[in-house]
């Protein structure tokens, strides 16, 4: 009996301690993610969203970028604030996680989501969307929603090999806000995925203000298990995303990291990010772990819990 209370209050300092420092998902940006790592620096050419609805947005930005490593349970997690217009525009982020990769995208990559990738890659003249020179992507998520109503979201994954040819899947569909389980699709490490579309501040079609910005709390919001990103050991993860046009064919000035006051960067085998200042990608911190916090949390309670029950 005496053994029982005790694992109970064990049981119970841990969860405590873990709730208080796990983020749910569901496309509003929680504590954990602190500081943006990236705060966009261009106002949107891409229209200003004015609706404040969670599904439907008439306009798309991409306000800052956060991320939180969750090591303790092999997680990515991915914040990006802003808006995504429900006309199916495309929210492109690609991922370095691991050596190789491709700095230019080819154009032998999956025909996933009805070609989209490849609509970015080489067409065989030797084009293709290139990266900043120490960039190479390994794997890419594609999000996009409009329709119904309801308003639905949809995502693909990819992998991006090397040498062209990696495998690709449509990962489903889900709510706007809503848990981020997709279905109706090939998701093997349940990826999870939802957009918050209600923001109407942030940047605007004119200005970009960066404190503004960074007060964005919703947006787009993923859980990305590591083995669908590649990731083993201790990661270094760089993270390039922007706006797109519904047929992956029109990149905007969207961009983290952003493009410094650009206008929309049009045609994606064209686009260079090599020849626009800055980093357009971001790396993610692996901060102080997370689960190292819940831990300490939990073993705080339970000391605790020790001297009342010493006591
Ligand atoms: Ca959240
Ligand atoms: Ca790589
Ligand atoms: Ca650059």
């Amino acid at each position: 009996m005496k053994r029982t209370m005790k694992w109970s209050a064990l049981t119970c300092a841990l969860v405590l301690g873990t709730s208080a420092f796990t983020q749910t998902v569901d496309g509003t940006r929680d504590a954990i993610y602190g500081s943006p790592i990236v705060v966009q620096d261009t106002p949107t050419g891409f229209g200003d969203s004015n609706l404040g609805q969670v599904g439907y947005a008439n306009g798309s930005e991409l306000d800052a970028a956060y991320a939180y490593v969750d090591m303790a349970n092999s997680t990515l997690y991915l914040f990006l604030a802003g808006n995504l217009e429900s006309n199916f525009n495309k929210l492109e982020i690609f991922f370095d996680t691991v050596a190789g990769g491709q700095n230019r995208l080819r154009g032998d990559n999956s025909s996933v989501d009805f070609g989209g990738l490849n609509r970015m890659g080489d067409s065989g003249s030797g084009n293709g969307l290139t990266f900043d020179s120490d960039f190479a992507a390994d794997y890419w998520i594609g999000i996009t929603g409009g329709g119904g109503p309801p308003y639905a979201l949809f995502a693909n994954w990819a992998q991006l090999l090397t040498s062209g040819g990696g495998p690709g899947y449509y990962l489903g569909t889900t709510g706007a806000a809503s848990s981020g389980v997709l279905t109706g699709g090939t998701n093997p490490d349940n990826i999870l995925i939802t957009i918050n579309n209600s923001n109407t501040g942030g940047v605007t079609s004119s200005t970009a203000d960066p404190i503004a910005a960074a007060a964005v709390s919703t947006g787009v919001e993923l859980a990305i298990p590591f083995s669908a990103i590649g990731i083993t050991g201790t990661p270094t993860i760089k993270i390039s995303a922007f706006i797109n046009g519904g047929g992956h064919d029109f990149v905007s000035n969207q961009v983290l990291g952003g493009v410094g006051g650009l206008g929309n960067l049009g045609e994606p085998r064209n686009v260079n990010f090599a020849n626009i200042n800055g980093n357009q990608y971001f790396t993610v911190v692996i901060p102080e772990p997370a689960s190292m916090l819940a831990l300490g949390t939990g073993l705080a309670g339970l000391l605790a819990l020790r001297r009342r029950r010493s006591a």
